[in-house]
C-alpha cells in the first residue's frame, strides 16, 4: 500500500523552516539565512522511499505585508493551508508573537493533525523549553504532538520524521519517485545566486533583488547558465557590481562553487545586472518573476 501526503511548514520568519527542510529531505534545496524573509516561494520538498512520498512545503515566515511582493508570499502561506495533509507549526526558542491571527485561528481549528516543532533549543535550557513547551500546548491544545527540536545539532529530528511519516494517508504517487522538488533548474540557479547575494549585502539590497535566469545548458561535462541580477534602483546596481566590479565577481564565484557542489559539475555562470524600476510594486513585473 503506498502512502503519500503534503505536510506544510508554517511558522515566522528565522525559526529554521528552510533548514528543517533541508534536512529532512538530505540536500541543500531551499536557502538559509540569518536575514529574515529570505524565503520567498513555497517550495516543495519531496520524500521518496518506495512505500511513501511526503511533499513536504516550505514557506516565507509569516508578516503583516509591508509592499504587493509581500503580499504573494503571504498568499502562498493561504494556500497551504487549505492542501495540507499535516501541519508543521513551528516555533524557536523565545519567540511567541504570531504576525497573522487569521492564520493562527485557522491553525488552530484545523481538522488536519497539527504537529508543533520548537526549534533552537541549543540555545537555551531545559527551563526556558518547559516555558515554551507550556506556552506553545496552551496556544494549540488540539496540537498532536510538540517536539523540541535542534535543527543545528540534528536533536530530535528522526523522532519527528517518523513521526510525521506514521500520519500520511493511503495515496498515489504525485510526482516521479526521482523528483526532489517541484522547482526548476532556473529557480535553483536563481535562488542560490540569491542567498549569495543576501549574504554579501546589507540593509536594503537583499530585500530589493530578483534574480532571473535565461539561459540553463547541460551538457556532458558542464552546466552553462545565465543569470540577471535585477535591483529598482541604480544606486544599487552600482553597489551589487562593486569598485571595478569586485561585489559581482566575489558573490558570482560563491555561486558558481555551490551550483558545482549541488549539480556535481562544472558550471559556467555569467551575470549581468539590469535595473527594474520599483518592479516589487508592479503585478505586471512580480508576475513576470514568479510571485
Ligand atoms: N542555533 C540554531 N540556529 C538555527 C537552527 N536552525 C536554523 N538555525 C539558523 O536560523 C537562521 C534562519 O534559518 P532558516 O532556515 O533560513 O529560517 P526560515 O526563515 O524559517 O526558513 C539561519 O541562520 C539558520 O542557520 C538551530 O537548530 N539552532
Ligand atoms: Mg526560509
Amino acid at each position: 500500500m503506498h502512502h503519500s501526503g503534503f505536510v506544510n511548514i508554517i511558522g515566522n520568519p528565522n525559526v529554521g523552516k528552510s533548514s528543517l527542510l533541508n534536512e529532512l529531505i538530505g540536500e541543500k534545496l531551499a536557502i538559509i539565512n540569518a536575514k529574515a524573509q529570505t524565503t520567498r516561494h513555497r517550495i516543495f520538498g519531496i520524500y521518496n522511499d518506495d512505500d511513501y512520498q511526503i511533499v513536504f512545503s516550505d514557506l516565507p515566515g509569516v508578516i503583516k505585508p509591508a509592499y504587493k511582493m509581500q503580499e504573494s508570499m503571504m498568499g502562498f502561506v493561504k494556500e497551504a493551508l487549505q492542501d495540507a495533509d499535516l501541519f508543521l507549526f513551528m516555533a524557536e526558542l523565545g519567540d511567541r508573537q504570531f504576525k497573522d491571527e487569521r492564520i493562527l485561528a485557522k491553525l488552530q481549528e484545523a481538522e488536519e493533525p497539527l504537529y508543533v516543532a520548537i526549534n533552537k533549543i541549543d540555545l537555551g535550557d531545559q527551563a526556558s523549553l518547559d516555558a515554551e513547551m507550556a506556552y506553545w500546548s496552551e496556544k494549540f491544545p488540539k496540537a498532536k504532538k510538540i517536539f523540541p527540536i535542534s535543527v543545528k545539532e540534528k536533536f530530535n529530528l528522526k523522532e519527528l520524521f517518523h513521526s510525521i511519516k506514521s500520519e500520511i494517508p493511503e495515496g498515489p504517487e504525485w510526482f516521479p519517485k526521482d523528483q526532489l522538488s517541484d522547482k526548476n533548474d532556473r529557480f535553483i540557479v536563481s535562488e542560490i545566486i540569491r542567498e549569495k547575494i543576501l549574504t554579501n549585502f546589507q540593509q536594503e539590497i537583499p530585500y530589493s533583488v530578483q534574480v532571473l535566469v535565461e539561459g540553463f545548458q547541460e551538457e556532458p561535462d558542464i552546466i552553462r547558465t545565465r543569470a540577471v541580477i535585477i535591483v529598482a534602483r541604480d544606486s544599487q546596481k552600482n553597489i551589487i557590481i562593486g569598485k571595478g566590479g569586485s561585489m559581482i565577481k566575489k558573490f558570482g564565484t560563491q555561486a558558481r562553487k555551490s551550483m558545482e557542489e549541488y549539480y556535481g559539475k562544472k558550471v559556467f555562470l555569467e551575470t549581468f545586472v539590469k535595473v527594474d524600476k520599483d518592479w516589487r510594486d508592479d503585478d505586471r513585473k512580480l508576475k513576470k518573476y514568479g510571485y
